[in-house]
């Protein structure tokens, strides 16, 4: 017996957002079936940001690379083709890179990725190296990697998609369309970390989009959350050595610094840094009482949202908060193992293993 695919089967964003980017019959869908990802009630941490807070978690990390990216890549990578690319460049922190090497992957063209050498995650350089792609570690910081693929894609054959790529941002959008698709309407407030900016830009984007179609007739308030050791849209200014545990962020002078401040501005939105130590605090939190895994940049966010309860910001207010949990915690699992007590050693008897546990 064959096996139909089903007529309501996700068909991955491009398809299912088509009349809403920029793409024709003649686009080819280079697609993983990315996007459609949970919006998922929190338990625990909404209810103790305020008594009338609504938090839900966008979880990015189900994506098929387990990252935001992928919604951006497919864009990216399908205009690439389009236009007859045969190779696709990034600088990256790791999830850029692991989303580039999978869409090159299967649109059968070569990826080249540029990696800060020594500050990408364990999981990310292991998806940039099974995808197949080119990858070189750069000595110097993400930075410094974004400054080489500028120059290099604007003087050789290669296609740059970083979020300088126009594509990138189109693609992320549609994460903003699910959100007040599935909420029937945008959130009240938008939590998420801030590293190269393009997804504050894109979300924003996206909101502005569905309110100008009319499908809804209000946007959110964007609030965007920094490491202290490299919040440069916070400062005000470029951060020369940004210094992060999460690696993802670790950027100093990002791409869509100027929409991302427009963004701030025009939805009377928020920038905030957030310590480490209060992102490993919001990442235990999340995995031990929401039984949700992210990598620690992801955590940024809802550090960033308790520091806001904690100034009384969410007091007497009725709202619904949307935070974005841009990746899966299985990539970084250095970092996972590192912040929490090692595992029980037993022997293998029931009776000891009974009295470990005080059965
Ligand atoms: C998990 O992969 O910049 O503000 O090169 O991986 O849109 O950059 C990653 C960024 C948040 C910040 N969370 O998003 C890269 C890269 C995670 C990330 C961000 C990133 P942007």
């Amino acid at each position: 017996m064959s096996v139909e695919v089903g007529a309501q089967a996700w068909p991955g964003v491009i398809e299912h957002y088509a009349r809403f980017l920029p793409v024709s019959e003649a686009t080819p869908r280079i697609t993983l079936l990315e996007g459609n990802t949970p919006l998922i009630p929190s338990v625990k941490v909404g209810p103790r940001l305020g008594v009338g807070v609504r938090l839900f978690f966008k979880y990015e990390g189900l994506n098929p690379t387990a990252s935001f990216k992928d919604r951006g890549m497919t864009m990216a990578v399908s205009k690439a083709v389009e236009e007859g690319a045969e190779c696709t460049i990034c600088a990256s922190t790791g999830n850029t890179s692991a989303s580039a090497a999978a869409y090159s992957a299967r649109a059968g063209i070569q990826s080249v990725v540029l990696i800060p050498h020594g500050y990408v995650a364990l999981g990310k350089l292991a998806q940039a190296l099974a995808y197949g792609a080119r990858t070189i570690a750069v000595d110097g910081d993400f930075d410094d990697c974004l400054r080489l693929v500028r120059d290099i894609s604007d003087s050789y054959p290669v296609v740059l998609v970083n979020s300088l790529n126009p594509y990138r941002l189109e693609g992320q959008k549609t994460a903003a369309f699910e959100v007040c698709d599935w909420l029937g309407g945008p959130p009240d407030f938008h939590a998420l970390p801030v590293g190269n900016a393009g997804n504050i830009t894109s979300y924003w984007m996206g909101y502005c989009e569905y309110r100008e179609a009319g499908i809804t007739d209000r946007r959110p308030r964007m609030l965007g959350f920094q490491a202290k050791g490299a919040a440069p849209i916070v400062l005000g200014r470029r951060v020369d050595r940004p210094e992060t545990l999460a690696t993802a962020i670790r950027i100093g002078n990002p791409a869509r610094w100027k929409e991302a401040q427009a963004a701030l501005d025009e939805s009377d939105g928020i920038i905030r840094a957030v310590s480490d130590d209060a992102i490993i605090e919001a990442y235990q939190e999340l995995a031990s009482e929401e039984g949700i895994f992210v990598e620690p940049a992801s955590a940024a966010s809802i550090a960033g949202l308790k520091r806001l309860a904690a100034e009384g910001f969410f007091e007497g207010r009725e709202c619904t908060v949307v935070a974005t949990l841009t990746g899966h915690g299985l990539k970084d699992p250095d970092r996972a193992i590192e912040v929490a007590p090692e595992p029980e050693r037993a022997p293998a008897q029931v009776d000891a293993i009974v009295e470990m546990l005080g059965l």
